[in-house]
């Protein structure tokens, strides 16, 4: 099946994804090519991101070598939407569903601003199955755009629409579920959260302040940080590099890494797999968002990859872009 990608109108030609490939266990893979060198694989199973090359071919995200490619099960690792909720709440799974069905290509998305740079994108869609409509009353048309863009940055953009035609309103929370690859956690730093309150899940979600300087890493972590700054930098000193996040209405911003004991305890990730990943994600989860039908939330994260691993608080990827 070829599936259709689009293009910046400033690149005359549509590139088209490879063929539909099949991953792990058979299951549909699309592969995203950049206009350069830089890469995504998107699983249809939970619309997931499990790969991110930039220009100079460097994988950025973690997929657990123990990631279980068979469906419902979220694949662990990459990049997921949790929606329609972010954490547990009652009869839904853990992190809502999204991630745990099969998503659909969009042929005929809505229109988007096009990008200014040369980019490559796809488009997925996901609407509620009959057995979702009984845990969750709602119907919705879950959109996502993942782009590439000449400088090898990925661009996650969400769309969610509320088509309930029984005119209730409905309200979600919702994460980018990101596990990033980083050579060592306890080499990592984290800048863009100082001073910010979060809510500690180590500790009965209890509210605390951030200290001044940046987040270094030496046990488990699990924190909501609240209303923050939309640029977030993960500082990896031994692979002289740096991810950049950049969030659109997504005030709230998740961290965790699992660390030794809480990772044996996860069936599908490896026992020291915790050294080497850390999920950093834009979430809008303190305040649910509530949406009339008809009506469109969008938030959006972007990705930059900086080959460069300076302690600065000014970080501008344009300037120090790879
Ligand atoms: O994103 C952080 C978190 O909510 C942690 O509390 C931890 O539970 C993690 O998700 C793992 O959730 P999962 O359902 O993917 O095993």
């Amino acid at each position: 099946m070829r599936a259709f990608v689009g293009s910046s109108p400033t690149v005359a030609l549509c590139t088209s994804l490879q063929e539909n490939e099949k991953g792990t266990n058979g299951l549909d893979k699309l592969v995203l090519r950049g206009p350069l060198s830089s890469s995504a694989e998107i699983y249809l199973h939970g619309g997931h991101i499990t790969s991110w090359k930039n220009n100079y071919r460097e994988e950025l995200l973690f997929v657990s070598n123990k990631a279980i490619f068979k469906p419902p099960k979220a694949i662990r690792g990459g990049i997921s939407i949790c929606f329609p909720r972010f954490g547990t709440h009652g009869f839904l799974e853990q992190h809502g569903f999204a991630a745990n069905r099969t998503w659909s290509i969009d042929t005929d998305p809505p229109s988007l601003p096009s990008d200014s740079s040369s980019t490559t994108f796809v488009d997925l869609i996901l609407k509620p199955s009959e057995g979702d409509l009984k845990f969750w009353p709602h119907s919705f048309e879950l959109r996502l755009r993942i782009t590439l863009t000449l400088k090898g940055d990925l661009k996650v953009i969400s769309r969610i629409r509320n088509t309930n035609a029984n005119g209730k309103l409905f309200s979600f929370t919702l994460a980018y579920y990101s596990y990033f690859l980083v050579s060592d956690i306890s080499e990592v730093r984290v800048e863009g959260l100082e001073t910010m309150d979060y809510l500690d899940n180590l500790k009965g979600n209890e509210r605390f302040t951030e200290q001044g300087d940046a987040l270094t890493f030496e046990s488990e972590v699990d924190r909501i940080y609240l209303s923050t700054q939309n640029r977030i930098a993960i500082i990896d000193h031994q692979k002289r590099r740096t991810i950049v996040l950049h969030k659109e209405g997504l005030p709230d911003a998740v961290v965790w890494n699992p660390w030794d004991k809480k990772a044996k305890a996860i069936t599908d990730f490896g026992r020291d797999e915790y050294k080497r990943m850390i999920c950093i994600e834009g979430a809008a989860v303190e305040k649910p968002i509530t949406l009339k039908p008809g009506e469109e939330w969008k938030g959006s994260q972007e990705f930059f990859s900086v080959r460069s691993s300076y302690n600065s608080g000014e970080l501008d990827p344009q300037k120090v872009h790879s």
